[in-house]
């Protein structure tokens, strides 16, 4: 049940096209995927540092929780992932030490991994994934 990284770093943006720019230019990595993943509304660009991913998150829509984010708290963190062996067991280890879910069942995520969500009032205000191959 134990994460064994942190798979990635998603941080919620006005534009990837403007981000991306400090990303490669100021930091110097790389972005080896630009992806919609319709199901939750957002355009996301990826960077790797180590065995951890930067994930850049544009809004596709107003109703995206990506555009919320942004209205109500500006540009910034937005959530943190952990690599876990199944994320399924995962969830339902926190739900069984009461935390609230935001996902009772996992769900397909960015670069097809299996995704689920955490609810941020439950993980002292940082909004938590849990993602396995
Ligand atoms: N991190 C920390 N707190 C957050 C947050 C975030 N990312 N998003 C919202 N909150 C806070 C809000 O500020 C609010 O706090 P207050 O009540 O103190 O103002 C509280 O959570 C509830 O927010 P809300 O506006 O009532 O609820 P939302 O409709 O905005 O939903 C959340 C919030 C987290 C349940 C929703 O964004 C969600 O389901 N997120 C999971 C899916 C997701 O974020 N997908 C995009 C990324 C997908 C990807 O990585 O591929």
């Amino acid at each position: 049940m134990k994460p064994t990284y942190i798979e990635h770093i998603g941080i919620a943006v006005n534009s990837i096209e403007e981000a991306k720019t400090y990303f490669e230019s100021v930091l110097g990595l790389e972005c080896y995927s630009v992806e919609e993943v319709a199901d939750q509304k957002v355009k996301t660009a990826f960077f790797m540092i180590g065995q951890t991913k930067i994930e850049l998150l544009e809004a596709t829509s107003p109703e995206s929780p990506v555009a919320k984010f942004i209205e109500k708290r500006g540009q910034g963190i937005h959530h943190l992932a952990f690599a876990v062996e199944n994320t399924d067991e995962a969830l339902q280890n926190a739900e069984s030490k009461g935390i609230t879910l935001i996902d009772k069942q996992s769900r397909k995520g960015a670069e097809g991994l299996t995704i689920g969500f955490l609810h941020p009032k439950s993980t002292f205000g940082v909004l938590t994934e849990f993602c396995s191959k």
